[in-house]
């Protein structure tokens, strides 16, 4: 089986962020637990470096916008790496491949016949790539969302017949009822199209060089959204030299997009494929937004948390833990240095961290580090069907509701720990059966948690899995009961304290 798991490619007319670096990580944990289910895996991930966004940031910088693609490019495929993010290829939309690609893709749409000349009259806001409509646009001709003056537009482009995939594309949604998940975000998506679709601008004209150019008329390139869109596509042919991966990774499985362009991936990304020909994806996940006093962060609006700093004092996986935590994916949060600290200290260091250092520490106070052999463990009713039940939220791409359901466990062990006292059944003869049993329960509950964070946390799952000397996190190791842990050394702490308040 294959699945395919995309972020989306971020413009390169700013540093990375933390709002780039949380959408990086939800795309990881799918590519990871699907990885470890045995799956055929392809997770993509670039950047995205046509269009007014890039050209008129390297205007301001007084460069031109391929030195300040390249320039960004690296910092954006450097991020990845430091968030442990295991993606298959960085798609640049500067690639040559790329471009053949959506040139061939869109020639493709002409000859179908959903391509027609036709005027621009309205407003469009440089900074989105995107035309307004009147009811969108806020007092004083301004964006909704990054309020600047908008531009009046006036200009000839090509169009793409987006109007005329008003029924297929409610079709696609009445028989692809999870086509956009969560529900909230289908029902959005769903509204705008029974609004009434009107066609789009396909090519933006002389005003603009800074793009992929139209096949059938050089003096246009391609709005850049449609070249954007089709990283998603395009990127298969050439991501593995010598192999053209298409046939095997597509349809893309999920496309995880923050809701500023859900209309871009629910509405204009399936019309368009439905317009070349091409299977559309089977899910386009919707986030919400991380807000920092309330407003979204964005390169535009300047107001930055800086993921690096974190990762420099912390390490990825509480970076990768906490905002997956905190905020319920699919709905906007609010994020701060304090409550990552608070989540830090009271579930990373305390809920995880002791657990681990006291039930290894235990065991080698109690039975010089030998894991009992226990006819039978305690606590089976409690992990019951908890690896179906993880795995069926990641289905949903509810990254929080599998987290939580792993972490109502690591609470029940901890609890575990309180109600058996082994210390105090270590001071009683009678009692060491049951001490074998509280022992050896703990480690295999322990075990169990750290192989259903492995997504989320990869190496701290990894370096307690070796510790406990059962290294295995594939998909069968995740079952309560499945054992194999029988000597352990004391976990050094997991998550260490940390006097500093992060920048
Ligand atoms: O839109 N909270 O690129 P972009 C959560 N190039 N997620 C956030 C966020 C925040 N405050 N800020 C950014 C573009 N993101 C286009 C995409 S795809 C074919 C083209 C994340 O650099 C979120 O995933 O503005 C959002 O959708 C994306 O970054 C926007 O990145």
């Amino acid at each position: 089986m294959s699945f395919t798991v995309t972020t989306p490619i971020y413009y390169v007319n700013g540093a990375p962020h933390l709002g780039h670096a949380y959408t990086t990580i939800a795309a990881d944990v799918l590519a990871r637990h699907h990885r470890r289910c045995g799956e055929d895996v392809f997770f993509l991930t670039g950047t995205d470096e046509h269009g007014e966004p890039v050209a008129l940031a390297a205007e301001k910088q007084g460069m031109t916008p391929q030195a300040l693609a390249d320039q960004n490019a690296e910092r954006f495929k450097a991020l990845a790496p430091q968030l442990d993010a295991s993606n298959d290829f960085f798609i640049r939309t500067t690639d040559e491949q790329h471009k053949l690609g959506v040139q061939q893709v869109l020639q493709t749409v002409k000859d179908n016949g959903f391509v027609e000349l036709g005027r621009y009259e309205g407003w469009y806001c440089p900074r989105c790539a995107d035309f307004k409509s009147e009811n969108e646009v806020e007092d004083g001709d301004r964006c909704p969302i990054h309020h600047i003056v908008l531009t009046r537009e006036s200009e000839e482009n090509w169009f793409f017949k987006l109007s005329a995939f008003q029924e297929r594309l409610e079709a696609l949604y009445a028989e692809q009822p999870d086509f956009v998940l969560p529900v909230q975000r289908r029902n959005e998506a769903l509204a705008f199209i029974q609004g009434g679709l009107q066609d789009v601008s396909l090519s933006r004209g002389a005003k603009l060089q800074w793009g992929v150019q139209v096949p059938w008329d050089p003096e246009h390139v391609f709005y850049v959204w449609f070249d954007a869109l089709l990283n998603y596509y395009t990127a298969l042919a050439y991501a593995k030299p010598g192999e053209d991966l298409t046939e095997r990774f597509w349809p893309a499985t999920f496309h995880i997009v923050g809701k500023d362009i859900l209309k871009f991936h629910c509405v204009f990304w399936p019309a368009i494929l439905m317009a070349a020909g091409l299977p559309v994806p089977q899910h386009v996940l919707v986030h919400g937004y991380l807000l920092m006093n309330d407003e979204k962060m964005s390169k535009s609006l300047g107001n930055v948390l800086d993921p690096f700093t974190i990762i420099e004092r912390f390490g990825v996986d509480p970076l990768r833990f906490y905002l997956l935590r905190d905020v319920q994916f699919g709905g906007d949060g609010e994020v701060s240095a304090e409550a990552f600290e608070q989540r830090y200290e009271s579930e990373l260091a305390n809920d995880l961290g002791n657990l681990a250092s006291r039930v290894s520490a235990m065991v080698v106070k109690y039975r010089d580090g030998a894991v009992p052999a226990v006819g039978a463990f305690d606590l089976t009713e409690d992990f019951d069907g908890l690896a179906d039940a993880v795995a069926a939220h990641l289905d949903r791409g509810e990254l929080t509701q599998a987290l939580e359901a792993i972490w109502v466990r690591v609470r029940r062990l901890n609890r575990y720990v309180e109600e058996q006292a082994p210390w105090k059944l270590a001071k009683d003869e009678a009692l060491q059966e049951q001490l074998d049993v509280a022992l050896a329960t703990l480690i295999e509950g322990l075990r169990t948690v750290m192989v259903l964070l492995a997504p989320y946390l990869p190496a701290t799952s990894a370096t307690l899995l070796e510790a406990l000397g059962a290294p295995d996190d594939s998909w069968a190791a995740a079952a309560f009961g499945t054992g194999g842990v029988t000597q352990v050394a004391k976990v050094a702490p997991l998550f260490p304290k940390h006097d500093a308040t992060p920048a």
